[in-house]
């Protein structure tokens, strides 16, 4: 008996609202440009879209600061907007999930200007205010942190933002330090106040009201914090605090009053972001066991190319290691929880670019684009991933946005852990803004984005890469995706197969099957993908490989017999049916 869910069937799109599509020419996409747009979603074939966020915000971070989570943001469009899209996406059949960001608001948002504004505020205990600290016996360096002159402090602990720099900022209103993992725009909210707790759960079901069908979860597993707040155990951590506030120690009594209150009885897709997660952590969040996700984003594989430095480092990482990585989730998670499957987003570098390879870039977005669809999971297309987009090619930092690059690098400058030669090479590799320039549609001067000027460039290669050409073209990446797309509709293997690897020591070939045996069906898929710009032998598992083997996908046009050893050809990727 399979244990169904839509979230499971899906094919989910992600959206990135300001480079999606621009309808009215001031440089940033907008909602009605998502509406334009339903149609080439609906001829893709995907069945849900993860929107990114697009509530009013003052763009700190492109939206994750929000400074109102009732209303969307001026340049995005109306409400009136948002709902056009939300029912053209349902007549559809295309189902709508929201960004959910409740670790921390904007510096604008109506509780933290009153928070901010005096101690005994009602609201001041929706965020972390503290005391600071004596300097003596801290060891912290009071010179690191802002204050103004007079005030000889440092802050009630040693924690780091993730976009570099101290987790807290001093405010001369009140004397006290807030707390903020990310920008110092964007504190965090404390989730110890129950009124606080009530006013989320109540925005949520207001979303839920008007009509949407869940929710992705930015950071979720950081929102409890550890008692006392206490400094980092392990001072040597790149963010230090990382061990504090990860995984805190109320974060599930949190979560399932959570899923109590709003998603109990709804078949509603929660889909949790959490960095830092071993499987036996990811167990606990999922399920009903758990605390009632659908499931999470974890990011083993998407640190495979750093070193222990994080992510302003580079190591070489190899095919083999990205296959052992997500195998382990794979298998992890094969009897309890659902994996979701990603190998890029708007935080991360195109795909292509960083696990493929541009001089195959055809073949290797391909190849991508078949472990995606034919591993256990839901599988999530990043805007612009269905064309093979790639990373673009920054000539210096002014050409960046982004808040967390800036000042990420500004901070490894300073402190030496990254060598000012080192910038650019490490920026073109690793900014977030590889994935956030400017959705290529054709071929016109700004790629059908904008007939403004785009607030991010448009890749110099929007000729040869982009929407118009690619649908046209039935040998294209596009076209590729919609034949996956169509093929996890048809096979129940592909959705609910086990998943058994093959060659598990081999360097460049992933090979494993997905396999279902009901009542009514034995289904079994051959997967085999070629991670290497080389040739490379295969040779077919006899065991599994009758004169039935038939070719159901394949990345090459395929003359060679299914059955017999054979050389496969640079990114090849074929799935056999073997049922
Ligand atoms: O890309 C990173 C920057 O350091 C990640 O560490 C990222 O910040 C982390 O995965 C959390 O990402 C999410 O929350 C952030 C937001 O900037 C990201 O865009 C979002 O996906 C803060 O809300």
């Amino acid at each position: 008996d399979i244990d169904r869910a839509w979230w499971k069937e899906a094919v989910v799109y992600q959206i990135y609202p300001r480079s999606f599509n621009d309808s009215d020419g001031d440089g940033l996409g907008d909602i009605p440009g998502i509406v334009e747009k339903v149609d080439y979603l609906d001829d893709l074939g995907v069945d849900c879209v993860w929107l990114n966020p697009v509530y009013e915000s003052p763009g700190v971070d492109n939206g994750y600061d929000i400074s109102d989570y009732r209303a969307i943001m001026d340049e995005f469009g109306t409400m009136a907007d948002w709902e056009e899209l939300r029912d053209a996406l349902h007549e559809r059949d295309i189902r709508l999930i929201m960004d959910l960001v409740v670790n921390h608001t904007s510096d604008e948002h109506a509780w933290f200007v009153d928070s901010r504004s005096a101690k005994d505020s009602e609201y001041r205990d929706y965020y972390w205010w503290r005391e600071g600290r004596d300097p003596e016996g801290t060891g912290l360096d009071p010179d690191e942190y802002e204050t103004p002159a007079g005030v000889d402090e440092v802050p009630p602990n040693n924690w780091e933002s993730f976009f570099g720099g101290p987790a807290w900022t001093y405010d001369d209103r009140t004397g006290e330090w807030y707390l903020h993992l990310f920008d110092e725009r964007m504190p965090d909210v404390n989730w110890e106040t129950k009124a606080l707790r009530e006013e989320l759960f109540e925005m949520m079901q207001w979303w839920f009201d008007n009509g949407i069908d869940g929710f992705r979860m930015d950071v979720i597993n950081l929102i409890s914090k550890p008692d006392g707040l206490p400094d980092a155990d392990a001072p040597d951590e790149i963010v230090k605090g990382v061990d504090q506030f990860t995984n805190g120690p109320r974060v599930h009594e949190y979560l399932s009053e959570l899923h109590d209150r709003v998603l109990d009885g709804t078949d509603a897709m929660t889909v949790g972001e959490m960095a830092e997660l071993s499987i036996e952590e990811a167990k606990r969040y999922v399920g009903e066991d758990g605390d009632g996700m659908s499931m999470v984003f974890t990011f083993d594989h998407m640190r495979l190319d750093m070193t222990d430095a994080g992510r302003w480092s580079f190591r070489e990482s190899s095919p083999r290691e990205l296959k052992e990585s997500m195998t382990h989730w794979q298998e992890g998670l094969a009897d309890e929880g659902w994996n979701s499957l990603f190998l890029n987003n708007h935080d991360e570098p195109r795909q292509v670019s960083r696990f493929g390879d541009e001089e195959y870039r055809r073949e290797s977005a391909k190849l991508l684009a078949t472990l995606l669809h034919t591993l256990r999971g839901t599988p999530y297309i990043y805007q612009g991933e269905e064309l093979g987009m790639t990373n673009y090619p920054f000539d210096s930092l002014d050409e960046v946005h982004d808040v967390d690059t800036i000042k990420n690098v500004r901070t490894a400058l300073r402190t030496g852990r990254l060598e000012e030669d080192d910038v650019m090479d490490l920026v073109r590799y690793r900014t977030r803004d590889n994935a956030r320039t400017p959705m290529q549609w054709d071929d016109s001067e700004h790629a059908g984005f904008t007939d403004g000027d785009p607030w991010m460039p448009v890749n110099p290669n929007k000729d040869d890469i982009n929407a118009a050409e690619a649908q046209n073209d039935p040998d294209s990446v596009w076209h590729y995706y919609r034949d996956l797309i169509s093929l996890r509709k048809e096979r129940d293997v592909l959705v609910y197969g086990d998943y058994d690897l093959r060659l598990r020591d081999h360097e460049s070939l992933w090979v494993y099957t997905r396999t279902l045996e009901t009542p009514d069906a034995d289904e079994t898929l051959l997967v085999v993908l070629n991670f290497d710009g080389d040739e490379t032998r295969f040779e077919p598992p006899t065991d599994l490989m009758g004169e039935s083997a038939e070719i159901l996908v394949s990345n090459y046009d395929v003359a060679v017999d299914a059955v017999e050893p054979t050389t496969l050809r640079p990114w090849e990727a074929r799935v056999y049916d073997l049922s």
